[in-house]
């Protein structure tokens, strides 16, 4: 072979080896083979060549082509088999990790009004309620006058509810001033029987040392055909006795009035104002509001008041979660101040059960 072509071998065997991806491994390959590349040049000038010389010359260049574009396939694969190779080692991961264990205290942990909301799905859960949603901003109509409260009402009055600016109708919307109005859209949509809960945040323009803007409610509904009194007490008695975790927690029934029940009752707890225990301590305090649906409520949201009867109740959020945990001050609950946190919260990986009592 001559020089010029033992050369080109040579160059081209150290260019293929220092290129170190397939782009540098692609200049190599055009240099080399390509239309203006080096081998090519020496095909063409074939031509030039002194007929007796011609024929070996052809020869060893045909020769020289076959092993150049072996040695650059070779490399092309070897380059390939390496990107995946690294790729494969980037990529690599690990599926029999154990599970991350339980967090360290301070790691992060349940407020203790969402832990409230998960106890309360867990025990009407029980009681065989579902848990129903809605919209922070209301009609005034779901608001108010479909529960039977009158447009004179107080309630409606501008100190007490959070009005936005009015719509296209005309009629401003609120912010809802409890969770009522959910449960006028479940009867509006769904065919009774009917088992809810609605737990969520509610709105008043009331602000001071037991009072919040934003606050937490939780209302019930039950309707059904044939539904009484009865149904109503059992199912409180069960849930606050399970709640509050005193099998034999004295509850009273007080008559009430709210616009949206008829009959209304009150609920009461024993518990001892001196010591500030619940249980049977002589004293009563209130807990909740309940009451048989009002047959003008029903008729508004679509039912027939002489074939469906229903019961409702509701409650504070904040207001059970302080009485269960002995908490004196309504205010911490929205400060998110890290040391009240860490004192209150609740373990993410312990849900309430109910085997284990909530
Ligand atoms: C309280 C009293 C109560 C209801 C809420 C209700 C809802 C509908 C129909 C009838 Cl759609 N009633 N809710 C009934 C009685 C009492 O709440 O003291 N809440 C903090």
């Amino acid at each position: 072979m001559s020089d010029d072509l033992q050369a080109l071998r040579a160059e081209t065997a150290e260019l293929l080896a220092a290129a170190a991806d397939l782009r540098a491994w692609d200049a190599v390959r055009v240099a080399t083979l390509g239309r203006s590349g080096r081998l090519t040049g020496l095909l063409k000038g074939l031509g030039a060549v002194p007929a007796e010389q011609r024929k070996e010359r052809g020869a060893a260049l045909n020769r020289l082509k076959g092993e150049l574009e072996a040695a650059i396939e070779a490399r092309r694969l070897a380059l390939e088999e390496a990107a995946l190779d690294a790729r494969l080692a980037a990529e690599r991961l690990d599926v029999t990790l154990p599970p991350r264990p339980a967090a360290p205290a301070g790691e992060g942990g349940i407020h203790p009004i969402s832990r409230t909301f998960e106890e309360l799905v867990a025990l009407f859960g029980a009681q065989g309620f579902s848990v129903a949603e809605g919209p922070d901003i209301e009609s005034d109509w779901l608001n108010f006058s479909a529960l039977n409260i009158p447009d004179h009402h107080p309630a409606r009055q501008d100190h007490d509810t959070f009005y936005l600016p009015a719509g296209p109708d005309g009629r401003r919307p609120v912010l809802r001033t409890h969770t009522s109005p959910v449960q006028a859209r479940t009867m509006l949509s769904q065919e009774p029987p009917i088992r809810v809960i609605v737990p969520g945040r509610t709105w008043r323009a009331d602000h001071d040392a037991t009072h919040s803007p934003m606050f937490h409610q939780v209302e019930g509904l039950v309707i059904d055909r044939h539904i009484h009194l009865g149904h109503l007490k059992g199912c409180l008695i069960d849930f606050l006795r399970a709640f509050f975790g005193i099998a034999d927690l004295p509850v009273r029934f007080r008559a009430s009035y709210f616009p949206f029940t008829e009959p209304s009752m009150e609920v009461d707890i024993g518990w001892n104002r001196k010591t500030g225990a619940l249980g049977a301590g002589g004293d009563w305090l209130e807990i909740l509001g309940s009451g048989m649906v009002h047959p003008k409520v029903l008729a508004n949201c679509g039912l027939d008041p002489r074939e469906w009867q229903g019961f409702a109740f509701g409650m504070g959020i904040e207001r059970i979660t302080m009485l269960k945990h002995g908490m004196p001050d309504l205010r911490p609950f929205y400060e998110s101040d890290l040391r009240w946190l860490r004192h209150w919260a609740s373990d993410p990986l312990s849900p309430p059960s109910l085997a284990e009592g909530v």
